[in-house]
């Protein structure tokens, strides 16, 4: 029987209750002290606008101070400008001192057990919000689980926890988490779900516009440009397959970047690109096909030699090379070049176009003109 002289009832009147989600965050928030942002390695804009909105999130909402903490760098072009417009701090977490605190940490757009996430020694994670298909549970982990396998972006999800909070967003923030929806799927383009939807719609009128145009169209170092030549001369098609490597990565977010650009290629619908990275070997896959499961594919082609995970569409992955000669890196890289290729062929064995019966580079040489 409703009763509203109760105690719980009178409560209830001074302080709106909060909704589930936001009760579950509570829940597992400290009651004092600074609470870490971690998002996943190498942040992409979806990582660390979800990590910005988690920030504004638990200061306005739960009066919660916090830090956002990540390993890796940020170089793309287009995410050190979204960074450069962030006007929350953020430490390495190579320079974080923890001494003996052990703060709360709260891990976003990955898991700290898929080893994409590196967590500071010492940091205690209490929840972990993520939207990765593959992301699974882990037993005995008792803090906050948000999992929307599906959901295009993280940043969607911490646009439904802000606004149940009635947190307004920022106009820079705004475009950070619009950047972040756009790019994750592809101008929705890729997978997405009506959250994804409502949130760029509800966050597109109260956006800082120059910011994202500014975002969008940041400057491209010359570096960029050198890359760019390398990973199209090395580039090789097969049927609806391309890919191709680049021999030094410094920075390892041009490997996605350059798997993305072969996906544009027309009639491709498989691409990845690989590239050494001091004692690793990085792959990044993109697929257009319905029904790609490309992390799957890729930790199954990787196995027990390294690290894979990713989307539906999308995927990325790492071998570890320490202790190989060249000759035994660059027969590793054919190896998982030869067998993506030829599962990748399987798949595609009752698709209308066979695939033809060997690769061509993507690139002709230029024609020499005759002496
Ligand atoms: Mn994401």
């Amino acid at each position: 029987m409703a009763n509203g002289n109760g105690k719980n009832g009178h409560a209830a009147a001074a302080k709106p209750a909060l909704s589930p989600r936001l009760a579950a965050l509570a829940a597992v928030l400290p009651e004092q002290g600074r609470v870490l942002i971690i998002p996943h390695d190498y942040p992409d804009p979806d990582a660390f606008a979800s990590a910005a909105a988690m920030h504004l999130l638990l200061k306005e909402k739960f009066g919660v101070r916090s830090r956002i903490v990540f390993t890796g760098m940020v170089n793309r072009a287009e995410n050190r400008e979204m960074i450069r417009h962030c006007r929350y701090g953020f430490t390495f977490a190579t320079r974080l001192q923890l001494g003996r605190k052990r703060p709360a940490a709260l891990v976003l757009d990955g898991v700290p057990w898929s080893g994409r996430v590196t967590v500071p020694t010492g940091a205690r994670i209490v929840g972990v919000i993520d939207h990765h298909p593959q992301t699974r549970a882990k037993k005995g982990f008792e803090g906050l689980m948000d999992f929307r396998p599906g959901t295009g972006a993280t940043a969607s999800i911490m646009y439904e926890y802000l606004k149940e909070a009635g947190v307004a967003v920022p106009a820079w923030l705004a475009a950070l988490l619009l950047y972040a929806i756009a790019t994750e799927t592809m101008d929705f383009s890729r997978r997405f779900t009506p959250l994804d939807l409502e949130a760029y719609s509800a966050l597109l009128p109260r956006a800082n516009m120059k910011i994202l145009g500014a975002i969008r169209h940041a400057a491209l170092p010359r570096s960029y440009f050198a890359l760019l030549r390398e990973a199209m001369d090395h580039a090789q098609l097969y049927g609806r397959v391309a890919w191709t490597h680049l021999d030094a990565v410094e920075h390892p977010e041009i490997v996605p970047e350059i798997a993305d650009l072969l996906s544009h290629i027309e009639r491709v619908t498989w691409s990845f690109c690989t590239g050494w990275r001091g004692d690793e070997m990085l792959i990044s896959m993109r697929s257009s096909q319905p029904g790609a499961r490309c992390g799957r594919l890729l930790r199954t082609v990787i196995g027990a030699r390294g690290t894979a995970g990713g989307h539906f569409n999308m995927a990325a992955g790492q071998l570890d090379l320490t202790g190989k000669t060249p000759a035994e890196r660059e027969e590793l890289r054919e190896g998982i070049v030869r067998s993506l290729v030829g599962w990748l062929e399987r798949r595609s064995a009752d698709s209308e176009e066979p695939f033809d019966t060997q690769s061509h580079p993507l690139v002709a040489p230029p024609i020499k003109p005759a002496p």
